[in-house]
C-alpha cells in the first residue's frame, strides 16, 4: 500500500460551517484511519479477512454508538459528528464503516431505543467498548427488500420463546457475540430479540467468495429451536416500523460514509492525473480527464450540501425517512460513478491494489444493495411524493 496521501476537498468551504467539535472529531478521526486503516487494509481486501485488530482503535475513538448517550458508554456526540466520523470511516474502507454502522445504529440504537434499562446497562457498555460485537438480523434467503414477508418466529412457551428461522446477508454475524434479531409471534407481529453467541441451536456459518467488502464478514444467523430467555425481547416497539426506525440511523451514516469513498476515489485521480504523463503532457491537462475531475468534484459538494442540511434535520429531529432515503440512494450512486470514472483515469494501474479505487468500487456495489436498494429507495421518494405506494 503506498502512503496515504490524501487531501480532503471542501470545495464550498463547509468547513466554516461545521463547530470546532466537529472539526475536532473529524479530524481526530481522519489521522486514526491514515495511520491504522489505510497501511493495512488492502492487505485485508484482498485476503477477504477481517481485520480484527481495528475494534479496539474503533470503539476508542468513539465510533461505536458515537450518539449513544455517555450513560450507556456511548460518545454522545450529535449527528453530524456521527457523519462526519462515518465519512472518514469510509474513506478508509466501506467494510470498516460497515462495523461501525451495525454496531451502532443496528444493534446499539434498538436496544437504547426500544430496550429495558436493565438491556441497556447489560449490552450498550460492551458493545460501546468492543468487548462484544453484534449483528442485525432482518433479511432473509426468501425476504430482501420486502422483509413484512419474514418468517422467522417465536412461539411462547411460558418461562421463555423458541426461535426458528434463518437470515442471510448478516454483516459480522461469523464472529457476533449477539444479534438484534426480528421475527413474527404467533400473531404475525414483528419483535426485536437479543440472541446470545453460545445459545443453543444458534449457528452463525460465513459467506465465502464475495467480491465486495471483503475486509468486512458476512453470514449467516440460523435459529434451531432456540429457547431465548424472556427478557431479551426488545419491549419498546414492535412492527416493521421497529426495524425500519433502525435502518434509517444506519442509512443516514452510510449517506455521509459514500461521500468518504468518493472523495477517496477523487483525491487519488486528480493527484496522479497531475503526475501521469502521456504525449508529453500530464493527462490532468486533458479535457477528458478534466471532465471527469470537475464532474466528481461537483457532485461531491452537491452531496456534502445535502448531508449537512439533512445532519441538521437530525439533530433538530426532523429528518424524515424519505429524505434520508433520498439522501443514501443519491450520495451512493455518486461514489459509484465517482469510483468507476476515478478507476478509468488510472488506467492500467486502476485496476490494481497499489491504488484504492477498485476496492472502493467493489465495495460500493455492496453499499448500493444493502440498507435497502438503489431501486427501493427511488420508490420511497416516488410513494413520498405521490402518496402512492408502488412496491407491490
Ligand atoms: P410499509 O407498509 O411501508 O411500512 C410498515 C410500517 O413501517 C413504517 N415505516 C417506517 N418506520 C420507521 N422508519 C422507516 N424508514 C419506515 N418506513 C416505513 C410504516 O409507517 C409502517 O408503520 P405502521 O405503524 O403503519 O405499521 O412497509 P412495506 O412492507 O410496504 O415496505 C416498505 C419498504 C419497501 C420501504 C421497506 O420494506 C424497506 O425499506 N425495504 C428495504 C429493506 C432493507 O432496507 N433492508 C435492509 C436490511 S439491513 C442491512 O442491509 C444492513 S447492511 C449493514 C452494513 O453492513 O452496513
Ligand atoms: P431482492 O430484494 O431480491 O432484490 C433484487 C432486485 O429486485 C434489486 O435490484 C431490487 O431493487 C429489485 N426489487 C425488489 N423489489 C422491487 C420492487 N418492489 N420494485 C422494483 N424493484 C424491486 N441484511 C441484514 O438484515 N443485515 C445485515 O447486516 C446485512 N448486511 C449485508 C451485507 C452485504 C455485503 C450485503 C450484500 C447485504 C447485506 N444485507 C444485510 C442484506 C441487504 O439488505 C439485502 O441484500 C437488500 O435489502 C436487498 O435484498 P436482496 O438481496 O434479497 O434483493
Amino acid at each position: 500500500m503506498r502512503q496515504d496521501l490524501f487531501v480532503s476537498p471542501d470545495y464550498y468551504q463547509l468547513d466554516d460551517l461545521l463547530s470546532d467539535e466537529h472539526k475536532m472529531v473529524r479530524d481526530a478521526t481522519r489521522e486514526w484511519v491514515k495511520r491504522d486503516v489505510s497501511p493495512i487494509i488492502e492487505d485485508y481486501a484482498q485476503r477477504a479477512a477481517f481485520p480484527e485488530q481495528l475494534v479496539k482503535g474503533l470503539a476508542e475513538i468513539g465510533a461505536f454508538g458515537p450518539y449513544i448517550p455517555e450513560e450507556y458508554g456511548g460518545a454522545g456526540l450529535d449527528q453530524m459528528s456521527y457523519g462526519l466520523m462515518m465519512q472518514e470511516i469510509e474513506r478508509g474502507d466501506s467494510g470498516v464503516r460497515s462495523t461501525c454502522s451495525v454496531q451502532s445504529s443496528l444493534v446499539m440504537y434498538p436496544i437504547y431505543a426500544y430496550g429495558s434499562e436493565e438491556q441497556r446497562m447489560r449490552f450498550l457498555p460492551k458493545l460501546a467498548s468492543g468487548e462484544y460485537l453484534g449483528s442485525f438480523g432482518l433479511t432473509e434467503p426468501d425476504h430482501g427488500s420486502n422483509p413484512s414477508g419474514m418468517t422467522t418466529h417465536f412461539e411462547d412457551k411460558g418461562d421463555h420463546y423458541l426461535l426458528n428461522g434463518a437470515k442471510m446477508w448478516i454483516s459480522n454475524s461469523p464472529f457476533c457475540h449477539v444479534a438484534v434479531v426480528w421475527a413474527k409471534d404467533e400473531k404475525g407481529r414483528i419483535h426485536g430479540l437479543i440472541v446470545e453467541r453460545g445459545m443453543e441451536g444458534f449457528t452463525t456459518p460465513e459467506t465465502h467468495n464475495k467480491w465486495s467488502l471483503r475486509a468486512s464478514s458476512t453470514g449467516e444467523l440460523v435459529f434451531n429451536n432456540v429457547k431465548v430467555p424472556k427478557h431479551n425481547l426488545l419491549p419498546g416497539k414492535s412492527g416493521l416500523g421497529a426495524p425500519l426506525g433502525c435502518l434509517d440511523s444506519a442509512r443516514y451514516g452510510i449517506a455521509w460514509g459514500a461521500i468518504g469513498a468518493a472523495m477517496d476515489c477523487y483525491d487519488t485521480a486528480l493527484r496522479y492525473s497531475k503526475e501521469r504523463v502521456q504525449f508529453g503532457k500530464p493527462i490532468a491537462g486533458f479535457q477528458l480527464q478534466q471532465k471527469k475531475l470537475a464532474e466528481m468534484i461537483t457532485e461531491i459538494t452537491k452531496a456534502q450540501l445535502l448531508t449537512y442540511r439533512l445532519g441538521q434535520l437530525k439533530n433538530d429531529g426532523k429528518a424524515t425517512s424519505p429524505q434520508i432515503s433520498m439522501a443514501k440512494r443519491n450520495n451512493v450512486d455518486m461514489a459509484l460513478t465517482i469510483a468507476r470514472d476515478a478507476r478509468q483515469m488510472l488506467g492500467g494501474m486502476g485496476i490494481t491494489g497499489e491504488y484504492p479505487i477498485m476496492r472502493h468500487m467493489m465495495n460500493l456495489e455492496s453499499v448500493v444493495t444493502y440498507e435497502g436498494t438503489h431501486d427501493i429507495h427511488l420508490l420511497i421518494t416516488g410513494m413520498d411524493v405521490t402518496g402512492i405506494a408502488a412496491f407491490k
